[in-house]
């Protein structure tokens, strides 16, 4: 079976609908068609400060999260990235084939360190996208379904996966990114022209899953329109009504055209009640099921424990075979 890998950042305390749509909901089918590694990059989270407290609770949570949007550990491996010390390994040999001027191209890292600030922004954010080609190739990944912000980093790592086989021989797998088109960008709520982001966007232009439901039918309801009256697609002119549209789509499986065609006639009041009503669908249960899911922590914990084993297995031998093949004594 092809192999897919995917992570997400245990950087806030709730998942917000664009890493539901753009990455979590991909996730679960693919478990019936793929060998399937999904896990928390709790090593990425590092990045930026983080307080240790938070973050212990925060890996835990997010974790659940992925269980309770469906990742099932019978059919996938499911782990926390710090517990594979192969990650880190991988990642120094690869950064050491990793041009400081690709590095430099990175678009994220600008967009990031421009916000943060340069005086804080650590080395390791810098080489965040060498520590995520590591998370892909170590487990010789054929698809990796994330949102569209990742692409630049998918590129970098598919670039790494030529040239590490071409220098050393046949050793990576060069994965395909899996991004639909239709969600791979949900945009932030009251700035539709930036994406929904857990560190920028401000609370009112975020939906937590984990939030209180009521206060995300607020949200939605205050999300930014656009002037006019009409509800039409148009991302250049209307972008805060065709996010929503997206949003709905994605979520009640209706083409946009129909929704369209649904709501001629309607003001954009009927259309933001229909999106808070197809997130609470999904975002309620998403919540009972976090909160049931961390009420068993050691039942948790061991599914953690048994992923780590598993991934280790498939970790450990992609670092033997680099480690032989770039002229280091195998471990
Ligand atoms: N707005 C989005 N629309 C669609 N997909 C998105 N993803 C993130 N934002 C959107 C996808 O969610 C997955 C997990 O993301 P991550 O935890 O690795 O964090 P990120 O990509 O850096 O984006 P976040 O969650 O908003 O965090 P910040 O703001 O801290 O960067 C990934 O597959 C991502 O593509």
């Amino acid at each position: 079976r092809p192999r897919v890998l995917s992570l997400v950042q245990p950087t806030a305390d709730s998942m917000h609908l664009g890493n539901y749509l753009g990455a979590l909901r991909q996730w679960v089918p693919l478990q019936d068609t793929h060998d399937a590694f999904y896990g928390v990059a709790d090593l990425h989270a590092l990045t930026v400060e983080q307080d240790p407290v938070v973050l212990r609770e925060r890996v835990l949570r997010a974790a659940a999260q992925l269980l309770a949007a469906g990742v099932d550990p019978a059919r996938s491996t499911v782990f926390l990235q710090s517990q594979v010390p192969e990650h880190t390994q991988l990642s120094w040999i690869l950064s050491c084939l990793t041009g400081y001027g690709q590095a430099q191209r990175m678009t994220q890292f600008k967009d990031k360190s421009a916000k943060i600030g340069s005086d804080s922004v650590s080395v390791g954010l810098f080489t965040y996208p060498v520590l995520m080609a590591a998370d892909i190739l170590l487990y010789q990944a054929d698809q990796v379904p994330v949102g569209e912000d990742q692409r630049q980093h998918l590129e970098l790592t598919r670039d790494l996966a030529v040239r590490f086989n071409s220098r050393f021989g046949p050793t990576f797998v060069v994965p395909e990114p899996h991004i639909l088109k239709s969600v791979g960008k949900i945009q932030d709520l009251q700035d539709p022209s930036g994406k929904m982001s857990k560190s920028f966007s401000a609370p009112s232009g975020i939906v937590e899953l984990l939030d209180d439901p009521k206060a995300n039918v607020k949200k939605i309801k205050s999300a930014v329109t656009d002037s006019g009256r009409e509800i039409t697609f148009d991302e250049v002119n209307k972008p805060g009504v065709s996010n929503l549209l997206t949003i709905l789509a994605a979520l009640t499986g209706t083409s946009i055209d129909q929704l369209v065609s649904d709501f001629a006639g309607h003001g954009y009041g009927d259309l933001k009640k229909a999106v808070a009503d197809a997130v609470s669908e999904v975002a309620v249960p998403y919540r009972d099921r976090t909160l049931e899911l961390l009420g068993e922590r050691t039942e948790l914990q061991g599914i953690l424990d048994r992923g780590a084993e598993r991934a280790r297995e498939v970790a450990a031998g992609t670092v033997a075979d680099v480690y032989r093949k770039v002229g280091l004594r195998p471990l």
